[in-house]
């Protein structure tokens, strides 16, 4: 297929998608008008669960990327995007660790699933330093990590947060399809600068009045590239909350979590939930097994904050055309 004919296909599924999803979140007032199309690379991410490592390294370059259609904004990165790479280490086996800071101003790590002295290992490190140390994760589970140079709202609010999963030693009970969602919020600017580039606003960060409410970085991505899985397949989903201050309430439209595990604790198990509550600087895993073929939307439940991007689809199975079945 030529690369212009999939464009239109990508297009014309997203227009036929996106009336129907219209109706089930009217968009909110407050989401700026859209600008023209812009240059800049779409800040858009796999939510496939990458395989395990042992070395990380992870710059922290600030760039220029769109957050939504028509919205560049100055992302302050690990690794060029925000959320920065998803993380996939093993429970007690030891990560070495490195940071390189080029991104112009001090910045700094946490990793929320290590046990270290944050006077010693969290410190921000200089434009042009790096900074090295071996950690073990001891716990399992879905972790935050993220920027905690002061203002630490300002590091968060421009994107440098990430998720580290920590698989279990003995592994899960059952194999899955395993995705990875990180929440997070994005206020910009009033106006844009002269190039069209929008900036975090602090002050709308400490108002807690978002522009956009976000799975990986990009306003509804998945809804136009859905996750997708077979009818009855074990699906696992591990979310981490960035924040930096709504509580997630993550749910998926006509499914129920077969488990939930605070944290991403395999120990941490509940049953039967048809939401789950995720606090900033929190994660949790869930697992469903959809019967049925068809479109699953995954939501915020929080519904004013639901429109704001915070929308995507798990298609399972290869139902029709989400527009068209709606139309008939
Ligand atoms: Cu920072």
């Amino acid at each position: 297929m030529s690369t212009s004919r999939r464009e239109f296909l990508k297009k014309a599924t997203a227009a036929a998608v996106a009336p129907a999803l219209g109706a089930l979140v009217p968009p909110a007032s407050n989401i700026p008008a859209l600008a023209q199309e812009s240059s800049y690379p779409a800040n858009k991410m796999s939510a496939v669960l990458p395989g395990v490592v042992s070395e990380i390294t992870l710059h922290t370059p600030h760039v220029v990327k769109e957050i939504a259609p028509g919205k560049p904004f100055q992302i302050w990165s690990f690794e060029g995007s925000a959320p920065g790479p998803i993380l996939h280490v093993k429970e007690g086996e030891p990560v070495h660790f490195t940071m390189i800071n080029d991104g112009g101003m001090p910045h700094s790590i946490d990793f929320h699933a290590a046990q270290l002295p944050w006077d010693k290992y969290y410190q921000s490190i200089a434009p042009g330093e790096t900074h090295s140390f071996d950690w073990v994760p001891n716990f399992p589970g879905a972790f935050m990590y993220h920027c905690g140079t002061p203002p630490v709202y300002v590091h968060l609010g421009n994107g440098m947060h990430g998720a580290i999963i920590v698989q279990p030693k003995n592994g899960w009970p059952e194999p899955a399809r395993e995705y990875v969602l990180v929440q997070s919020e994005w206020y910009l600017t009033a106006e844009p600068d002269a190039n069209g580039v929008y900036y975090g606003d602090p002050a709308k960060i400490l108002q807690v009045v978002p522009d956009f409410v976000v799975f990986n970085g990009y306003s509804n991505q998945y809804q136009e590239e859905p996750l997708v899985a077979d009818p009855g397949e074990l699906i696992r989903i591990h979310i981490v909350n960035s924040g930096p201050t709504l509580w997630s309430a993550f749910h998926v439209i006509g499914a129920l979590f077969e488990a939930t595990y605070a944290d991403g604790n395999p120990a941490n198990w509940q049953t039967g939930m048809q939401t789950v509550t995720i606090p900033p600087g929190g994660g949790y895993t869930v697992t469903l097994r959809i019967p049925d073929e068809g479109y699953y939307p995954f939501v915020t439940h929080s519904f004013a904050y639901t429109g704001l991007g915070a929308l995507g689809l798990i298609k399972v199975g290869n139902p029709p055309d989400l527009g068209t079945a709606v139309a008939h």
